[in-house]
């Protein structure tokens, strides 16, 4: 299974995304997602430049000899832009294989382990009343689990909240397009102060049963990370997600020992490397990385393998910014390994739908990646073409002081 042809395609249908796709000499197409949200042209410099031609020629079946050697021959290891580039390789690698044996890529991970897989999606409001109606609407589209966000009196533009300075929503991972980043404004005492007042009233209202979760996204000390764990302890948490900046781990041990919230992390995080003392020490209960950024489902599946042996599972990041081949990615593996937590869900506009065809399922709050054979997604090169890039960048954090903060 020879490869014939490697082309990185560039589409900004709702937002950019970056397709790696590969064709074997006997005509078989298989795709890996490359997005990294407000980077995108840096894995696609990184791929067709020093990577697409390392691969006319290769055998297509060897996957783990493609990644060691994709990662190993470079010398200059890890990073968020290398290994989203060596996912994408090894992700069409799998699909390709997948689609040659005839079979769903999940069979060829080990085969179901489950029916399908709990997802969460984002409920969010500026206010109470909003963040209920967001939280009625998820359930009736069927979610039986749910990621909660809110506003924070006297702060106009956070994270998750689907509402930016200008006061226009982002109902999608806010990567907004323009030539500057947006900047939004952070407090964390005051979000302290409100965040457990948030959650009493959404128990109060949807009642003890509904898996929520809250996702702190790298901003607080781990003293203050500790207090939030406590006080949210009341409302049962099914898990506080990037209460600390990702790159000191040991910050996690100081929180660990003084909340049983439990705790996730991981989705900037690209290595196995990253999570060693984490998983060893069991400071966290669920994974968060995604197959996109982290190398692939070859070097995931290491993490969630290792993970296991410690009793923690995975919950693979699936914001919009992964593409549907990131997530169909994410789904095989998630449907095959035992520790299986829960997977993130954020559905997809309408024109990247057109873009990538996805055989992927959601029903009764569970997805399931679909039987067709490889990952089941193909891409409408025509209507690709349609979207070219547009620049785009994530938001960015000031104080009130105006000091920067982590977003
Ligand atoms: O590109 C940034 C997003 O992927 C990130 O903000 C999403 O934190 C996130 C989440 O939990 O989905
Ligand atoms: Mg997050």
């Amino acid at each position: 299974m020879i490869i014939e042809q490697a082309e990185v395609v560039v589409t900004s249908p709702d937002r950019n995304f970056v397709t790696l796709r590969l064709t074997t000499e006997d005509g078989l197409v298989g795709l890996g997602d490359a997005t990294l949200n407000g980077r995108e042209l840096a894995v696609v410099a990184y791929l067709r430049e020093h990577v697409v031609p390392l691969l006319i020629g290769r055998d297509a079946h060897r996957i783990e000899d493609t990644w060691q050697f994709l990662y190993r021959s470079a010398y200059w290891r890890r990073g968020p832009v290398t290994m989203a580039a060596i996912a994408a390789v090894d992700v069409a690698l799998w699909d390709l294989k997948a689609q040659a044996a005839g079979m769903p890529l999940y069979q060829l991970l080990g085969g179901a382990s489950r029916t399908g897989l709990l997802a969460y999606g984002h409920a969010s409001g500026r206010d109470l009343p909003e963040l209920f109606d967001s939280i009625r609407d998820h359930l009736d589209q069927g979610y039986q689990a749910i990621r909660v966000q809110t506003g924070v009196p006297g702060l106009t533009a956070i994270y998750g909240i689907a509402s930016n300075s200008t006061g226009v929503r982002y109902d999608h991972e806010p990567a907004q397009r323009g030539a500057r980043p947006a900047e939004e404004d952070w407090d964390t005492r005051a979000y302290l102060r409100h965040l457990p007042a948030v959650f009493d009233a959404v128990r109060n209202e949807f009642g003890p049963e509904l898996p929520l979760l809250h996702d702190a996204h790298h901003r607080l000390t781990p003293i203050q990370a500790a207090r939030l764990g406590k006080a949210l302890e009341p409302y049962d948490l099914f898990w506080l997600e990037d209460a600390t900046p990702a790159e000191n781990q040991q910050a996690l041990r100081l929180v660990r020992q003084h909340t049983t919230t439990p705790l996730a992390i991981g989705e900037i995080f690209n290595t196995i490397w990253d999570y060693q003392e984490l998983i060893r020490e069991q400071l966290i209960d669920y994974v968060r990385s995604a197959v996109t950024h982290t190398g692939g489902i070859t070097h995931l599946r290491k993490i969630l393998d290792f993970a296991a042996q410690y009793q923690i599972k995975s919950g693979i990041h699936g914001p919009t910014d992964i593409s549907p081949v990131g997530m169909a990615a994410a789904l095989h593996l998630g449907l095959a390994i035992h520790n299986f937590g829960i997977q993130e869900y954020m559905k997809h506009g309408t024109r990247t739908n057109q873009v990538f065809h996805q055989t992927f399922t959601f029903t009764d709050g569970h997805l399931h990646p679909g039987d067709h054979p490889g990952l089941g997604v193909t891409l409408n090169t025509d209507h690709a073409g349609t979207y070219p890039y547009e620049q785009a960048y994530l938001p960015y954090n000031r104080l009130t002081d105006g000091t920067i903060h982590d977003w």
